[in-house]
């Protein structure tokens, strides 16, 4: 067979809103997330044309809801329109956020455009210089609640080229996500398929690295705080061999990041003006030029507490960190402070304490004598599950332990305390 390389992709969610901006970020950011999701797929074709891609799959959710905007379906179609032009077929297969049965303008897609229908999985051939490179199986959502295992109507083996299967689907009931298309990586498995380009799940993620391969390609471009790091593709290289290499690159334009403190590091507000600067500097470092939005989570226990719950944070912490951010392309926006640190406490009145969370400060206060240390380190080597932590542990001084122990005793604390304390 011919080596060739295709993209997968999916989850566009084009036209997102970003709403928890609205109204508070700098204009010049605020268009930068309203350009995002589009300048994301931008990049994928772009990026499918640089590697001379023979195609594109987009595995479902190429809009963010059932009444996907006009301006959407446009900017999809142009985008398509380079795709085409570029020498790229692309095969869509819609997701529960996009399902045929969602309004659509209709807009006459250019030529080299497969959209897979929703009553069974059609599968289409990829052609170059009339032999077959490729066959690109796939089954579109009729409907946004799919719960049907869809995997099951995949073709079963047979001799033929390169196979890929393009669907949008929960494998193994991820719960995170919502259960449409319910399916188990060993349905995939039986399928006559040698690669799976999955849609749903927003983080990439590869559930197989052999064929058949399972790969969810993620978002193109984050949404929120809870999509944070980079989001892109994976470009995909089939070897003569049939070897198959995916490769993940990012696409996104702006970048979520979500960023921990935690106080009992940090000594004065000066510390920590200088930790969030260094921790901007760095994040701007780690996006290449693009645009990044932030959120500080301040944890722990430590003298900070005290001048920190007397402040604002939004207007003494953040403002400064935010001067000068509304005008740069790279920009690193912190976009709020959430607050989740207590003052400093004495163990030892609580350790005498005749409560549970006495009895666990008791019991590591007993570990900290050698002979318990040694003990410790015993049971981590008998027992099979433990194995690798008694290799990390290996070597540990008894420093290192009486540190470990500390840290140990303070995460109870936080966690057994958390009810008392305001
Ligand atoms: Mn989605």
């Amino acid at each position: 067979m011919a080596a060739f390389t295709f993209v997968h992709c999916a989850d566009l969610h084009l036209d997102a809103p970003f709403e928890c901006l609205a109204g508070t970020a700098p204009p010049l950011i605020r268009e930068a997330l309203r350009q995002a999701t589009f300048q994301a797929l931008e990049r994928v074709v772009d990026l499918a044309a640089a590697e001379q891609a023979a195609f594109l799959v987009i595995a479902g959710d190429v809009y963010d809801s059932a009444h996907h905007s006009l301006y959407a379906q446009i900017r999809f179609k142009e985008a398509l329109t380079r795709a085409a032009a570029a020498g790229i077929e692309v095969f869509v297969a819609h997701g529960n956020h996009d399902p045929l049965s969602a309004w659509e303008a209709r807009l006459r897609l250019p030529e080299g455009v497969h959209r897979f229908g929703g009553e069974a999985v059609e599968c289409r051939p990829v052609r170059r210089r009339g032999s077959e490179l490729a066959r690109v199986c796939g089954i579109s959502f009729p409907v946004r609640e799919v719960r049907e295992n869809l995997a099951a109507r995949f073709p079963r083996r047979e001799p033929g080229p390169f196979t890929v299967g393009v669907l949008h689907a929960n494998v193994g009931g991820n719960p995170a996500h919502d259960n449409y298309a319910p399916c188990t990586l060993a349905d995939l498995e039986a399928c006559g398929v040698d690669y799976f380009a999955l849609g749903h799940v927003h983080a990439p993620l590869l559930l197989r690295q052999e064929a058949p391969w399972v790969v969810y390609s993620g978002t193109t471009q984050g949404r929120s705080i809870r999509e944070t790091g980079p989001r892109g593709c994976f470009v995909v290289r089939v070897e003569d061999s049939g070897r198959t290499r995916p490769l993940f690159v990012p696409t996104d334009a702006v970048r979520w990041s979500l960023e921990t403190v935690d106080i009992r590091e940090v000594a004065t507000l000066d510390d920590l003006l200088e930790e969030m600067q260094a921790r901007r500097e760095e994040l701007r470092r780690q996006a290449e030029g693009r645009g990044v939005v932030w959120r500080l989570h301040l944890t722990g226990r430590g003298e900070l507490h005290e001048p920190l719950s007397r402040l604002d944070p939004d207007r003494d912490l953040a403002e400064p960190m935010r001067e000068g951010e509304g005008e740069r392309p790279d920009f690193v926006w912190l976009e709020s402070i959430a607050l989740d640190t207590h003052g400093p406490l004495d163990l030892e009145p609580r350790r005498q304490l005749p409560d549970f969370l006495g009895e666990v400060l008791r019991v590591a206060e007993r570990y900290r004598g050698e002979g318990m240390t040694r003990e410790l380190v015993e049971v981590l080597r008998s027992r099979k599950e433990f194995s690798h932590l008694a290799a990390l542990v290996h070597g540990w001084t008894s420093e290192d332990w009486r540190a470990v122990l500390t840290a140990a005793e303070y995460q109870a604390v936080d966690l057994l305390l958390r009810e008392e304390e305001p």
